[in-house]
């Protein structure tokens, strides 16, 4: 049973004691990150409409618990930056079937000789040591009753670099490793680990918060893709991957549009049909 409707925000007790997979009778408890917008808030939707019990995590309270009321899950405040944050709700989620590691993002697009370490630092710190904090004050609940499953959002960033994407790129790739060391550390253990690397996906934030806020930059990067990706075309593979049976594990999921056939070969015009 999912708890459609009654969306609480919490930043400590009020989750207390109700969320633990035994208690919920349907797929258990997912804890998902980054959970105020975009992938994370559609990937939350999908898993409590699919029957997971959904804790959203994320920094901006009013926003999250807006979404929370949407999917009815529970909103936590949460700041993966922030060590005591991330223990603070490790203390509210004893039994986690699913984690979704989602808060990440990017910011700038400058070239290596010419970009402010100051927004590397960022995105190294969000995308990739607050997965790893997460992943670290959740694994004793992942561990618990059968096993659980550990969903990185990483990007074919990640996995091919390019021109201005020196940071990003970066940062992903270092998600994809940690999620590849975790696996092999696992070994032996129930606990799925999976990476979901989306290629263009449109969304309200990742562009602009990239581009500083930039509109018409952030727009750009859409201009004339026939359906970039969307938010939920990516909670559905988040979806894909932890609905199948425990034994199987989506190691690596790379995802993008049809119009976009690698980072930089991209489409931008209607497709076109017959001969
Ligand atoms: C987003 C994909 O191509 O903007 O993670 O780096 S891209």
């Amino acid at each position: 049973m999912t708890d459609q409707g009654t969306a609480t925000t919490s930043t400590a007790s009020s989750i207390r004691g109700s969320l633990t997979n035994s208690g919920t009778g349907g797929r258990g408890v997912a804890v998902v990150t980054g959970a105020s917008s975009g992938i994370g808030a559609a990937s939350a939707a999908a898993l409590a409409a699919a029957g997971f019990s959904v804790v959203l995590g994320a920094r901006r309270g009013d926003r999250l618990a807006e979404v929370a009321r949407r999917t009815g899950g529970r909103a936590f405040v949460l700041d993966v930056t922030d060590s005591d944050s991330v223990a603070s709700l490790a203390t509210e989620v004893p039994d986690v079937a699913l984690l979704v590691a989602c808060a990440g993002g990017a910011y700038g697009v400058d070239p290596v000789a010419q970009a402010d370490a100051a927004d590397w630092s960022r995105m190294y710190e969000v995308n990739v040591l607050g997965t790893q904090r997460v992943v670290r004050a959740l694994m004793p609940a992942l561990l618990t009753g059968d096993g659980g499953h550990v969903v990185t959002i990483g990007s074919t960033a990640g996995h091919s670099a390019y021109a201005g994407g020196g940071g990003y790129c970066g940062a992903k790739a270092a998600l994809s490793s940690l999620t590849r060391a975790l696996r092999l550390e696992l070994n032996g253990r129930p606990v799925r680990v999976t990476e979901i690397a989306p290629g263009m996906v449109a969304t309200e934030e990742f562009s602009l918060n990239r581009y500083g806020g930039d509109r018409a930059r952030a727009d750009a990067v859409y201009a004339g893709v026939e359906r970039p990706l969307t938010a939920g075309d990516v909670a559905a593979c988040v979806v894909f991957a932890a609905a199948l049976p425990s034994h199987v594990d989506v190691d690596l999921l790379v995802v993008r549009p049809v119009a976009q056939a690698d980072n930089v070969t991209v489409a931008r015009h209607p497709l076109r049909v017959g001969e």
